[in-house]
């Protein structure tokens, strides 16, 4: 058996971040973590470009457009969904996280998906840098680590 190599540095990566307006004390503290995440991990703070939109709705259509720029090596999606007791909150997570998974399928490019969806603002808070880590950093450290492999997946593993 022979497995890729798990390859987690930023060094030298062109990322987008877009994050979203709505909660934006909470989308804040997503965006800290993902930015700590990629430059401690090697990335130039200015290779990162973030794209604020008004709500998590807005995140696929900014996603997308950078992403087919082919400027970017990765694209980082950071949002707060918090459900309220209405429909809204099922369309709004249908939409950003169809429209997240669409761009992956149509460009192959890297999307960390940093997205909350909560009951309440106390859980949202507890993943973003609270007692459940930050939901932010973990989708920057999963975008780094998917452009190592779709770099890796075109030879085979150990070349
Ligand atoms: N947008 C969010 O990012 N989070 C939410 O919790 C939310 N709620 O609950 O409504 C929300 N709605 C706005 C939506 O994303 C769009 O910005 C808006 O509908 C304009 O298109």
């Amino acid at each position: 058996m022979k497995a890729w190599e798990i390859r987690r540095d930023a060094t030298g990566l062109r990322v987008a971040i877009v994050v979203s307006r709505f909660n934006h004390l909470i989308t804040v503290r997503l965006l800290q973590g993902a930015v700590s995440e990629l430059v401690a991990r090697g990335a130039d703070a200015d290779d990162l470009h973030v794209a604020w939109v008004p709500g998590a709705f807005e995140i696929p259509q900014a996603a997308r457009q950078l992403a087919q720029t082919g400027r970017y090596d990765a694209v980082v999606t950071l949002g707060v969904v918090i459900r309220g007791g209405t429909p809204h909150f099922e369309y709004v997570c249908s939409a950003v996280t169809d429209g997240v998974r669409e761009i992956v399928r149509d460009t192959n490019v890297p999307v960390g998906f940093g997205v909350l969806t909560t009951d309440d603002t106390a859980q949202a808070l507890a993943r973003a840098g609270g007692e459940h880590g930050n939901k932010g950093a973990e989708a920057a450290l999963a975008a780094i680590e998917m452009v190592h492999v779709v770099r890796a997946a075109k030879s085979e593993p150990g070349s």
